[in-house]
């Protein structure tokens, strides 16, 4: 069934009741399934979390009316239903810091803002060290992020222990731990209801969700975008921008434009239910890997990078090997558990591992991408943040640093201080 008018009604008990009485047959679309106008003021190309959090934000606090959002499936498919889940403003460089806790803050309300659970659990995020090294480095972030009035806990072994029971603190396991940095206030969110809850909360709004609308072309007339070439016909805009997280250069590149990125794969995976046993989400000092419990009682991890550029969105053996053997190695009771699922999402790597949230040297073009396997967390914030930009045509002070011109001023964001080496950050 085709919905042309937004049939959005807020979402409450009474609603769920009066649902729950007429067997629930008559719950209204979330979002509408409109047929593409011939113009509009601002495309955005991409249906995951960011370009719907963008269109949500652009409608609600800049009064934009005429915004498409274009999808090349269905929203929500891309890295934003694949991801681990994990929230967190752990950064120590300022400007990411001041970025993902403006994203965190966000979260915290973002349920009642959206009118729609997105199942965030502050339960919080714990970062482990292997090393006496990596400790010492936790002691600096969690300073840092105090300073900046960010919550931080620095762990001990005794404290870590008693805090994570199931957690294997002892010397003879495989990468034995010397203690961890917590974030409170961190923790997860249910990925496809945030995909979700912006769509539907933007087509209230009279955003158009354009889904199976794969675009094949931006068009550009004397150095301006003009609108794009899609699937289903081309569509004339004042403002293009980009927000495809892994098809970033591909995308890019149908205006003429090279970027600093690289795309990657990245894996996880998600054992059968079983009873609450892990309360908080655990991940290895320098992303080794990373477990958490869903909700539904499944544990779900991941590890590192695929270290070679694809766009296949597959796992492979030697990743989920690696997934197994540092869960294991911290979690050795989780080897009885039998797996589910595995997959891959690509990931958008920048040269230094912080995003691009800029304008372009194609008038009219803007791109939001470059988040590495860390975009999840900033969806909010980073939706929130670009809307200004597209909104005012400028970037705001928490903005700028992040601009494109950045790799040729040579100011870069280190987050990871390794370089312009992608695979590393
Ligand atoms: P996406 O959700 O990928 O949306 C981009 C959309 O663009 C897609 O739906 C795609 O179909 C569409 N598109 C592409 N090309 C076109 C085109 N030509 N025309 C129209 N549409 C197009 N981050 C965290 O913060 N915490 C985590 O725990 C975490 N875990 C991760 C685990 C894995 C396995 C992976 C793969 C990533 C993880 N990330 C995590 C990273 C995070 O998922 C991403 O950074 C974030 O979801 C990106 O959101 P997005 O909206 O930019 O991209
Ligand atoms: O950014 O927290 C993160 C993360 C965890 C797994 C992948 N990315």
């Amino acid at each position: 069934m085709v919905f042309t008018k937004s049939k959005n009604k807020r979402y409450s008990a009474l609603s769920l009741l009066r649902h729950g009485l007429t067997g629930n047959r008559n719950w209204p679309r979330a979002w509408r399934s409109p047929a593409p106008q011939r113009e509009y003021d601002v495309i955005i190309i991409g249906g995951g979390g960011h370009g719907l959090a963008t269109a949500y934000y652009l409608a609600r606090l800049h009064g934009a009316k005429r915004v498409a959002v274009v999808e090349k499936g269905w929203i929500g498919g891309g890295n934003t239903g694949r991801n681990t889940t994990i929230v967190r403003s752990d950064y120590l460089l300022e400007e990411n810091s001041a970025l993902y806790e403006c994203s965190l803050k966000l979260w915290e309300s973002l349920s009642a803002e959206l009118n729609f659970n997105i199942m965030f659990s502050q339960r919080g995020t714990m970062q482990l060290a292997h090393s006496e090294a990596q400790l010492s480095h936790f002691a600096q972030l969690g300073n840092a992020m105090r300073v900046r009035g960010i919550d931080a806990e620095l762990l001990t072994l005794d404290e870590l222990r008693k805090f994570i029971p199931v957690l294997d603190c002892s010397k003879s396991t495989r990468w034995p731990v010397v203690g961890g940095l917590l974030q409170p206030r961190g923790g997860t969110a249910r990925h496809d209801a945030v995909a979700w809850g912006f769509a539907r909360a933007a087509d209230a709004l009279g955003v158009d969700i354009l889904e199976d609308c794969e675009v094949t072309k931006i068009t550009t007339h004397a150095g301006c975008a003009t609108g794009v070439e899609t699937r289903r016909g081309g569509i004339s805009a004042k403002k293009v921008a980009i927000v495809v997280a892994g098809h970033t250069s591909h995308v890019a590149a149908m205006a003429g434009l090279r970027l600093p990125i690289e795309t990657h794969l990245l894996q996880a995976m998600v054992s059968e239910p079983v009873k609450p046993v892990l309360h908080t989400v655990v991940m290895g000092g320098a992303y080794d890997g990373y477990v958490s419990q869903t909700d539904k009682g499944e544990i779900i991890m991941g590890a590192d990078l695929d270290m070679y550029p694809s766009y296949s969105q597959r796992g492979n053996f030697p990743a989920i090997e690696k997934i197994a053997q540092y869960t294991l190695s911290l979690f050795p009771s989780f080897g009885k558990l039998r797996m589910m699922r595995c997959w891959a999402g690509i990931n958008d790597m920048t040269m230094d591992g912080s995003p691009i949230i800029s304008k372009t040297p194609v008038d009219g073009l803007y791109v939001n991408g470059g988040w590495c396997y860390g975009g999840f967390k900033a969806t909010p914030g980073s939706g929130y943040q670009f809307a200004d930009l597209l909104a005012r045509g400028e970037p705001n002070e928490m903005l700028r640093p992040f601009a494109l011109d950045r790799f040729t001023r040579g100011c870069y964001i280190d987050e990871a201080g390794t370089g312009p080496v992608p695979h590393k950050h």
